[in-house]
């Protein structure tokens, strides 16, 4: 089942990519803000959900579907579809050609921590990567398989992380993050989190950690990254999801995740002040 919902994952993907690319290479404006003022959405974030929620309707009827942009199907196959339309907008917004098309197969409770990945496809249309995986299959760069290698110590390691629409919370991962950058190789702060997951599966950077994410930005993303031989961790004990997630090495991913937490990282977002607020 799992390759059969990647083969469908991928061809929706370069459907919902050619879409992109073509509104990309108009004009792009903001359509509406969500969260906050600086977290946007345009009309294509639209337009590419409802390709991929139709075209999923014709091609699986029955099976979930939950949407960034707020489509959304209960699942009467056991199958749901976790999908960010283009993740990276505001790179989008800003012709940074780093955004991707970001679509997972689960079964179970479509929740991170209960569901179980079957398959996760991204696609950046700006540079034609794509990035596949399907559950015990192997995770791919188009034919390329992928294979996390010996982690270097944390002290050259290239750390991959993302900040929060919310400024108060931007506030306090820039807090974090003053406390580790002496103690690693350096950032790279990209702009999206699904890239940022292929990035370590394919040996771009080290590790990953970001917080607040939302499970769209993370599903097929988290499953590219175990089949290439890493792990996913949430903070403290907690299941990964919007409190935390890790990803990378299981030897980095241990050593960061104790160093985040020396250093107060792992506060639960219900106690930073304004975590969720503009
Ligand atoms: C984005 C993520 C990015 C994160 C941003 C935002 P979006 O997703 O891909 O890693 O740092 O805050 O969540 O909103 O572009 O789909």
């Amino acid at each position: 089942m799992s390759t059969e919902l990647r083969d469908i994952a991928t061809k929706l993907a370069l459907e919902a990519g050619e879409l992109i690319a073509t509104r990309r290479a108009g004009h792009v404006e903001v359509a509406n803000t969500k969260s906050s003022d600086v977290d946007v959405v345009t009309a294509v974030d639209q337009e590419s959900e409802q390709l991929l929620f139709s075209r999923l309707q014709e091609l699986r009827p029955g099976d979930g579907f939950v949407g960034e942009e707020g489509k959304a199907q209960s699942s009467s196959t056991g199958v749901t579809w976790v999908v960010d339309p283009i993740d990276g907008t505001v790179n989008f917004l800003y012709n940074i050609p780093h955004y991707a098309v970001s679509i997972a197969a689960v079964t179970g409770e479509p929740s991170p921590g209960s569901w179980q990945v079957e398959a996760g496809v991204v696609y950046n249309p700006a540079t034609t990567e794509l990035f596949h995986a399907a559950r015990g299959q192997g995770a791919y760069l188009g034919q390329r398989r992928l294979q996390i290698g010996t982690p270097p110590p944390m002290n050259l390691a290239l750390l991959a992380t993302g900040f929060a629409y919310s400024q108060a919370m931007r506030v306090e991962q820039v807090r974090v993050l003053s406390q580790i950058i002496g103690e690693i190789r350096d950032i790279r702060r990209m702009g999206t989190a699904s890239l940022d997951f292929a990035a370590v599966a394919a040996g771009r950077v080290d590790i990953y950690f970001e917080r607040t994410l939302s499970p769209w930005d993370h599903a097929a993303g988290e499953l590219l990254v175990t089949e290439a031989g890493g792990v996913i961790q949430g903070i403290r004990d907690l299941p990964h999801g919007r409190e935390g997630i890790f990803a990378g090495h299981p030897t980095l991913v241990t050593q960061l995740k104790a160093r985040i937490s020396e250093v107060g990282g792992d506060t639960l977002l219900e106690d930073v002040p304004g975590w969720g607020l503009e």
